[in-house]
């Protein structure tokens, strides 16, 4: 990459860090970028993958014990960075199966759910899913009307849910429904489940590389040892997607990243009225604006890494750096895209796929106007969703 380090951002990296950041950076550039743009073009995720993933570390990578890596979360955030270099759906298959999946059993789950699920995940034998959102409740999950009614030795589970990353495709499903007396609680709900449906969302324009889909639960069974025993409230989904949200922060600076440096090159090559096209002040200062946000997002994540490192982390710290980070990504990438001309539009070039990916990684999780409700009601004391 010609692009440079200007606040000498790997001089803050200990050695541990550097290490998980090259092998990530190696992996990423040598097996995932040759493989993009037919998998772009094809709507096509090869399972595969999770198994490279794992024997990477990268799954569950932040969990000690049961098979994972146990590295510290700015070096999690280092790894999601050099994925979303090469595409956000694969940072999306490492966000959903490390810290939305996993991270539920091993934050909420029995000792028996961590030993039997966790090395599995960690080894990319089995899937995971995280559903949470329904047509009808997105940005307020407290409104779904997916729910467990307890018979006998089972919750009996009734419901739907939409948007799910990795649904078809997955073997271990978490299911936030509500029981009978309207209280959250959080369901392992196994691949070969009576009564479940999982059928894929297609002609996707952005994460075109990830599976989607819809999750449905007709009198689905559920044998109460796949309750996760230790959460009972919406703080079990959140916490699983502050991990989350922390690591899209890191990622989507990873994609601008890359198409900053696209930006540079590009305009150092092409020349227009006889001139490279980075000769021209316009040119310079979206260059410099690439520069400048990116530099001051990695340093806000790595920030907040470090805090939720030493125990420290608060929810709207992670909505501040998701929230500006994916803004800023996005901008960026617009900017490479017009930088690139009519190039900027096929898929050869990249940036065009970031683009799109872009706005779908603005919305999930939390979008950026919740976000911002979010960060405006812990200075005002005032929900305004
Ligand atoms: P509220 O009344 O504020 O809180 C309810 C309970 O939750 C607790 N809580 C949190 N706990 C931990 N971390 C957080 N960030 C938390 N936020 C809230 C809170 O303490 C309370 O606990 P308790 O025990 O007292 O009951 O909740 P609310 O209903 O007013 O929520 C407001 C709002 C808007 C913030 C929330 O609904 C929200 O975040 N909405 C956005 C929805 C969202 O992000 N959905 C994501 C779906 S998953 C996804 O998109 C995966 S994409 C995967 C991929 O990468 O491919
Ligand atoms: P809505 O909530 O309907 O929002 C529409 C618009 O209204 C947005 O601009 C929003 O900011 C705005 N808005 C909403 N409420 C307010 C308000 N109070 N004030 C002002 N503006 C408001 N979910 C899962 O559970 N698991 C997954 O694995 C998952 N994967 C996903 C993968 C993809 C590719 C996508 C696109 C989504 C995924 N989601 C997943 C769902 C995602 O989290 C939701 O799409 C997101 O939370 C927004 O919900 P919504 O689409 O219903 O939009």
């Amino acid at each position: 990459m010609k692009i440079t380090d200007t606040l000498l951002f790997n001089q803050q990296l200990t050695d541990e860090e550097v290490i998980v950041q090259k092998s990530a950076m190696d992996y990423c550039q040598k097996e995932l970028q040759p493989r993009i743009i037919d998998a772009n073009r094809n709507e096509a995720f090869d399972k595969g993958i999770y198994k490279e993933m794992a024997e990477m570390g990268f799954l569950g990578a932040p969990i000690n014990g049961y098979g994972c890596a146990g590295v510290n979360y700015v070096s999690y955030g280092l790894i999601a960075r050099e994925i979303e270099k090469v595409d956000s759906s694969y940072r999306s298959a490492y966000s959903v199966q490390t810290s939305l999946a996993m991270h539920a059993i091993y934050k909420f789950g029995s000792e028996e759910q961590k030993d039997f699920y966790l090395p599995q995940m960690a080894k990319g034998e089995l899937i995971g899913c995280f559903g949470l959102t329904e047509s009808d409740a997105g940005s307020d999950p407290s409104s779904m009307k997916t729910n467990a009614v307890e018979k006998d030795n089972c919750y009996v589970l009734n419901g739907s849910k939409t948007w799910i990353t990795n649904s078809p495709i997955a073997d271990v499903l978490i299911i936030w429904a509500k029981d009978e007396q309207g209280v959250l609680r959080g369901f392992i709900v196994d691949r070969d489940a009576k009564g479940l449906t999982t059928p894929i969302i297609e002609g996707k324009f952005a994460l075109r590389a990830s599976v989607t889909g819809q999750i449905y639960l007709d009198n689905v069974e559920v044998s109460k040892d796949k309750i996760l025993p230790n959460v009972q409230s919406f703080r079990g989904p959140f916490s699983c997607l502050n991990m989350a949200r922390y690591g899209i922060a890191w990622g989507s600076m990873g994609a601008a990243e890359f198409c900053w440096n696209a930006a540079l090159e590009y305009s150092l090559e092409r020349e227009q009225f006889g001139q490279p096209l980075a000769s021209k002040q316009l040119i310079q200062k979206k260059l410099a604006d690439m520069e400048t946000e990116i530099s001051i997002g990695l340093q806000a994540v790595l920030r907040v890494g470090r805090l939720i490192d030493q125990n420290e982390m608060k929810p709207e710290m992670i909505s501040m750096v998701k929230r500006n980070n994916c803004q800023k990504a996005l901008d960026i990438a617009r900017d490479s895209r017009d930088i690139h001309g009519g190039n900027g539009i096929s898929d050869e070039y990249h940036v065009i796929r970031h683009c799109m990916n872009l706005e779908a990684v603005n919305t999930y999780e939390g979008t950026s106007d919740i976000h911002g409700l979010i960060l405006g009601k812990n200075q005002t004391n005032i929900s305004a969703f």
